[in-house]
């Protein structure tokens, strides 16, 4: 059978620290879905769409990747496309102290497991949050998002 995982997160916008961790799921697993969701915590500066365009044109190396966008439970999305992982990176400790709750929450609610790779050390500091801040004082951010991002960013922020 297929072996689906999905790779989910805000993506506001994609980073080359998420490509990182959807390439190597891409490796591992038959098939990737991205899929964009809504973090009810975070403030968000591109629409669903936007974020979902800028992953559609990122993912185009991989022939076994795509994306999606989810709303609601994370665990109902796996289940209706038959997903059986969910993939998470960390960069270091805070990752894990806030993902390793909802991979447990993940479990109970379906039994569905969540697999943890380890960011690549380079990326550590790489986040959508802070390249948003840099970005919005006017500093260089092309190191840490595909060139069509930095772009999109430069437009939004020029508004
Ligand atoms: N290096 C390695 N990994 C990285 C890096 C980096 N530089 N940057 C980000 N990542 C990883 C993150 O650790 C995360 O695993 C993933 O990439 C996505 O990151 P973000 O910041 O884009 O996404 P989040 O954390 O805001 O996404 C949260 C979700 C939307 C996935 C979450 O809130 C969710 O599942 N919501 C749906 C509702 C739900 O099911 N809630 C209950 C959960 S128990």
């Amino acid at each position: 059978a297929m072996r689906r995982a999905v790779c989910p997160g805000s993506f506001d916008p994609v980073t080359t620290g998420h490509l990182d961790i959807i390439g190597r799921s891409a490796g591992l697993f038959d098939e990737v879905v991205v899929a964009t969701g809504v973090n009810v915590s975070k403030n968000r500066l591109f629409d669903p769409d936007e974020r979902l365009a800028m992953l559609e044109e990122a993912v185009r190396p991989w022939d076994n990747v795509r994306v999606s966008g989810f709303s609601g439970l994370i665990v109902d999305f796996c289940r209706e496309i038959g997903a059986i992982a969910i993939v998470k990176g960390l960069r270091g400790a805070t990752d894990y102290e806030y993902e390793l709750p909802m991979a447990q929450m993940n479990v109970h609610l379906t039994g569905i497991e969540t697999v943890f790779l380890p960011g690549a050390t380079g990326n550590a500091f790489v986040s959508s949050s802070l390249i948003k801040e840099v970005a919005g004082f006017g500093g260089d951010i092309s190191a840490f998002v595909p060139d069509f991002v930095a772009e999109r960013l430069r437009a939004k922020l020029a508004r």
